[in-house]
């Protein structure tokens, strides 16, 4: 496919008329002009559906339009009218598919029916469902004799919350806790260093906090193109005069200016918000360095002002009453020298100084944060040193204020609350044991690096794949992709065809499910779900469409299916019944867990949702002292030290403004002015004159850590662009294949995505 490559930068702001008009291409590509309105118009609402896009919260009462650009672009993709049936797969062989786009893949359409892999004609083909059940069911049984902990249970953050309890269940139930998810790739960073901090896994903040607040401060998290909804949030804060303050080595238009598409005059005028009052473009790896700059100039203002008989600048009631290892952060902060901080912040003391006013002038403080901070090799401690930050001025746990990961799918944070983790200390498995009359597995279970190495190593014998895109959101592809074939089963549970389900062991099935979007007839009539968003609030999504084609089942309905062919009968289990009504699914959960879930079938409808208890909000620290703790980073630079190697660079890998993961929508990064294109690598101008690089030029990448293993790819535009010196960025999911498996973040396991260590090469293929 050609398309015309133009790149140049984008003038308009975020939202605005480039919005309106992007959103309605994709209505009419993806068939859906007559339909797409009134779909849209039940998006986010309280009698309507939860956008499957991201996880960032809904309000109730909902905004006229609550939906934006890209959440109208995941349910358009979602309510195609185009169809992948039998007769399409017949046409090409699965090794020809392998040379097709990820954008061609997905552009087939929805799946309609089951499939099966046919190794002899190298082609998936109709397989009914019992069938597929009864097979898939005997194969996993019979590895479960030999080896029960050789079977991989893959969840991407999309199911609902009945789907994954019923899912980690089943792992469990088949004998291991091998339950990796897309939040091992995402979050992980976040639910680790939490916990430890201050004694939850998730965010602190709600909408309320957002109304309050009198500074937000940014880090590594692109709103403009991957929360676009709380744009309004940030508008409605600029309104009432609240600071916002943004590190990105990137200047996202989304963190700049914003119109919003549902305010009249702002359209008619062309008018616009500007986001942020200072912009910060921090090194990859350099927000540790930032952050301790800031708390070295809090403590110093603080002496100053306590010298001067002024108010001080810490909160030390909060310090004395709710914290522990204040003093030992204080002598670490102490002990740095601003040449070190400025050289990994990659920003100068007067930059870090201004910040750390702002900040301190602001009451309530909220710290937002994405894979920016995450997808490090220190990104546990990156987290730990923003709550350090928020700590200083009791900025958890107070109005106005906390700390705000935002969440990427729209129920990743929800799996983890049912069950879905591989680490069994998270999971009541006496409950589990109590409510189903079994003994579940307590050792840890495979997370996704661990996953990708048993498959490498050839110790996974079958892969689950509860939606996602595991193959390729996965590093080290090169490596992935060779052994995948060594499994014996390939179980892929998805929407639409992607490249995961081309690799294939001695068995593979594709099983088509109905989205969330689309109606959830069972034996006691139609079914809603829940889920949960970044704002830790539970509630109900009805779904709006009919199903895209009948033999369509549901994922409780597909999970239940292989359970029963697999597992022995269990009287305690009732796979049918719970199918037959979802509320049941739910009376489970709350049985498991009842502080969260109590009355759970009638509290989902309440007024924008329940809300999970998250004690530090409420500055209750279920720490291991009881207290929210300061913890000290193990150093300054979250990213890899490449010395004194300037030829060494490190790669941010993106998302663009057009693609929802490995889904690529279409090749528009509108906000960064990159059209026709998604092979690029984003230069410096400095370091493109410094390696006598043209604009346009075709470069090639080499992964540089010196494992003896090569990773290489070729064919990316060199492109002049406001990035930093010594780091580049090219778009995920393309550039995977440079990422090495064992470069992840110490602590949580996630790859380390932005930062990785890779020289530029004159083009292999044009060499
Ligand atoms: N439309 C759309 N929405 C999405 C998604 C999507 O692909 N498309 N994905 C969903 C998912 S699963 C997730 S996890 C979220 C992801 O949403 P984000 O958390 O926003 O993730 P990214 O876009 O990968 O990167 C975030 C930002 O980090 C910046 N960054 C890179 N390195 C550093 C650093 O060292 N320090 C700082 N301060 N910044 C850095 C990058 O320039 C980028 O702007 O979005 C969710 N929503
Ligand atoms: N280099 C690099 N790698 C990354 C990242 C990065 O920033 N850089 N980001 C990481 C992050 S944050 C994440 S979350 C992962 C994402 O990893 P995944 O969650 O595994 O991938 P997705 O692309 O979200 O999955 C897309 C597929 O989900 C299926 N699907 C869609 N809707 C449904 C549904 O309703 N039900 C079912 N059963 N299937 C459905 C479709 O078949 C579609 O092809 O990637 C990670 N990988
Ligand atoms: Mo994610």
């Amino acid at each position: 496919m050609s398309r015309k490559i133009k790149i140049e930068p984008y003038k308009g702001p975020a939202g605005g008329w480039g919005s309106m008009h992007s959103v309605a291409r994709h209505m009419k590509d993806e068939g859906m002009l007559v339909r797409g309105a009134p779909v849209l118009a039940k998006q986010n609402k309280p009698d309507g559906f939860a956008c499957v896009s991201c996880a960032w919260a809904k309000p109730d009462p909902a905004h006229p339009a609550e939906f934006c650009e890209n959440g109208a672009k995941a349910t358009f993709w979602e309510l195609t009218s185009e169809r992948n049936p039998p007769e399409a797969f017949l046409r090409h062989t699965v090794s020809e598919m392998r040379g097709w786009s990820d954008y061609e893949l997905e552009k087939a359409g929805r799946l309609t029916h089951p499939m099966r892999f046919n190794h002899e004609t190298d082609r998936y083909e109709a397989v009914g469902w019992d069938e597929a059940f009864a097979e898939i069911g005997a194969e996993l049984a019979a590895i479960r004799q030999q080896d029960p902990k050789g079977v991989v249970f893959y969840t991407s953050g999309r199911a609902s919350l009945e789907t994954s309890y019923m899912y980690q269940l089943f792992a469990r139930l088949y004998g291991n806790n091998n339950l990796p998810d897309s939040s091992n790739m995402c979050h992980e960073s976040t639910s680790v260093a939490l916990p430890e901090s201050i004694g939850v896994a998730v965010g602190t903040v709600t909408l309320e906090h957002f109304e309050k607040a009198d500074a937000l401060f940014f880090f590594g998290q692109n709103v403009g193109s991957n929360s676009p909804r709380m744009l309004h949030q940030l508008e409605e804060a600029k309104k009432r005069g609240a600071a916002i303050v943004s590190f990105n080595p990137l200047r996202e238009r989304g963190l700049e200016r914003f119109t919003n598409p549902q305010d009249p005059v702002q359209m008619a005028t062309r008018g616009e918000t500007r986001i942020s009052d200072a912009y910060h473009q921090v090194r990859p790896g350099g927000d540790i360095a930032v952050l301790a700059g800031m708390s070295k100039w809090l403590f110093e203002a603080d002496l100053r002002a306590t010298a001067d008989g002024e108010d001080p600048v810490l909160d030390h009631d909060f310090l004395a009453e709710h914290t522990h290892g204040l003093s030992a952060f204080r002598d670490f902060i102490e002990a740095l020298d601003w040449n070190d901080l400025e050289r990994e912040a990659g920003l100068s003391r007067d930059e870090i100084e201004a910040a750390a006013r702002i900040y301190a002038s602001a009451n309530g403080v909220i710290g937002v944060y994405g894979m920016g901070l995450t997808q490090h090799r220190l990104g546990v401690d990156t987290v730990q040193m923003l709550v350090n930050l928020l700590l200083l001025r009791g900025n958890v746990g107070k109005d106005g204020a906390g700390i705000c990961p935002v969440r990427g799918h729209s129920n990743v944070q929800g799996q983890r609350t049912v069950g879905i983790s591989e680490k069994p200390e998270l999971v009541p498995l006496d409950r589990l044991a109590e409510q189903y009359g079994f003994e579940p597995p307590r050792e840890e279970g495979m997370s996704t690096v661990d996953a990708c190495r048993g498959i490498i190593e050839g110790r996974v014998s079958a892969f689950l794949g509860l939606g996602g895109n595991f193959l390729r959101a996965v590093p080290e592809r090169e490596l992935m992709e060779a052994n995948w074939p060594r499994m014996r089963l390939n179980v892929q549970i998805a929407t639409k065809l992607n490249r995961s389900h081309l690799f294939n062991g001695k068995r593979a099935y594709l099983l088509p499910c109905l989205g969330r979007t689309e109606h959830d007839e069972q034996a006691t009539g139609p079914q809603v779900v829940t889920i949960e968003d970044s704002t830790s609030c539970i509630r109900v999504s009805k779904p709006v469409h009919p199903p895209a084609s009948e033999m369509l089942r549901s994922e409780p309905a597909i999970v239940a299916g292989i359970a029963m062919a697999t597992l022995p009968d269990n009287p305690n289990v009732p796979w049918r019944d719970w199918v037959g009504d979802y509320a049941r699914i739910r009376e489970a959960i709350a049985g498991t867990y009842p502080d969260i879930f109590h009355d759970f079938n009638t509290r989902m409808f309440e007024k924008g949702g329940f809300r999970k208890p998250v004690p530090a909000d409420e500055r209750v620290w279920k720490t291991d002292t009881g207290r929210a703790n300061f913890k000290l980073p193990k150093a300054l630079g979250a990213s890899f030290d490449n010395g004194n190697d300037d030829t060494v660079l490190r790669l941010i890998t993106l998302r663009s403004n057009d693609q929802f993961n490995t889904t690529v929508y279409g090749y528009r990064d509108r906000f960064r002015g990159i059209e026709g294109t998604r092979m690029v690598v984003l230069l410096n101008g400095e370091d493109m004159e410094r390696f006598g690089i043209r604009d346009g030029e075709m470069l090639g990448m080499e992964t540089a850590v010196g494992d003896g293993v090569i990773r290489r790819m070729s064919g990316f535009r060199a492109t002049r662009y406001d990035i930093p010196k010594g780091s580049c960025g090219a778009y995920y999911p393309e550039c995977n294949a440079l990422v090495p498996l064992w470069q992840y973040a110490e602590k949580s396991k996630v790859p380390a995505a932005k930062s990785v260590p890779v020289r530029l090469l004159r083009d292999l293929a044009h060499a």
